[in-house]
């Protein structure tokens, strides 16, 4: 049974070219969720990982239950909805700027509820992942996360939480209360700095830390000045970022992060050398197109932190 456990909504995805989505004659097909770039992320790095949701029965439904089942992922509990199909997500690159379309409303993965949950398979993983998209879906994903929640706390499950604010979703306020409220349960928080900014309503870097230092959990702050910040009892860490060469698409970035670090967490290194995966997986899934495509191997990674060479041919 799976080390790790992640369940969210996991939507269809069509990219616009160099023209954007109003003049591309065509779109480029793929597929996109926190949670399950996360799940693929941590197959590729070799561990045993499973994801859950609910998707439509229609070819984007079938297309990401067959890849993430691919790619390694077990997909054993996840449903297919017979009333309602799976969601969609547009996305293109202008002018530098990535931007994001939903089609998601009343969704199959919105219509996820607690009984969908399978407590044995929760309690038997080590880490259980949930990021604060899932409770913005509607209220029975709110409950299904809380519930989920519950299940790992009660069984010494730790629980991982990337709060992955999308205002495109609900408002910063009603965000926040729910957001605050489940960081507090979490052992593993990880958020970005303008994350933070928005749920503490505060640009000062000391005072963020300060509230981070009353939560139980373990806070790694991505997306500061090139650098992760490491916060637990002691001092601040810096790890600094991998540079990328070839920047396309930063969308998948966070959750590359968060699957290289718990990888590394797997692997037994320490906080920092943890983070320090965190940060190359993230750096290489903004060098391809796509929200999970850029995700590295072992052999990858390795290769970089073992300073070994690629051998081309
Ligand atoms: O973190 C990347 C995700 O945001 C993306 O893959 C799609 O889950 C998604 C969302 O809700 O935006």
């Amino acid at each position: 049974s799976p080390e790790v456990v992640t369940f969210g909504e996991t939507m269809g995805l069509l990219i616009g070219g160099p023209k954007g989505i109003e003049h591309s004659a065509s779109l480029e097909k793929s597929f996109g969720g926190a949670e399950s770039n996360f799940a693929i992320g941590l197959a590729r790095l070799g561990h045993r990982v499973g994801w859950f949701g609910l998707l439509g029965n229609d070819p984007m439904g079938r297309m990401i239950l067959k890849t993430l089942r691919g790619e390694g992922v077990d997909v054993s509990r996840a449903g297919v909805s017979k009333e309602a199909p799976t969601g969609l997500m547009l996305k293109e690159r202008l002018a530098g700027n990535t931007s994001v379309y939903y089609y998601r409303k009343l969704s199959a993965a919105s219509r996820m509820t607690p009984e969908q949950l399978d407590a044995a398979y929760i309690s038997r993983a080590k880490y259980l992942h949930i990021t604060g998209i899932t409770p913005a879906l509607s209220e029975t994903c709110r409950d299904t996360v809380l519930e989920a929640v519950r299940i790992a706390r009660t069984n010494g499950v730790k629980v991982v939480f990337d709060p992955n604010l999308r205002l495109k979703l609900w408002d910063l306020e009603e965000a926040r209360e729910v957001l605050l409220r489940i960081a507090e349960e979490a052992d593993y928080f990880l958020p970005g700095l303008d994350e933070l900014k928005l749920l503490y309503e505060t640009d000062d870097f000391d005072r963020i830390v300060e509230r981070l230092r009353q939560l139980r959990a373990r806070s790694i702050v991505k997306g500061g000045n090139d650098e992760t910040y490491v916060i637990d009892d002691g001092d601040v860490i810096a790890v600094p970022y991998f540079k990328a060469t070839h920047f396309v698409d930063s969308v998948g970035a966070g959750d590359g992060f968060c699957s290289g670090f718990i990888s590394g967490l797997l692997r037994g290194y320490d906080l920092a050398e943890a983070v320090r995966l965190g940060n190359l997986s993230g750096s290489l899934v903004v060098q391809m197109i796509g929200d999970w495509e850029g995700l590295p191997t072992c052999e990858e990674v390795d290769a970089v932190l073992g300073d070994r060479k690629h051998v081309e041919r």
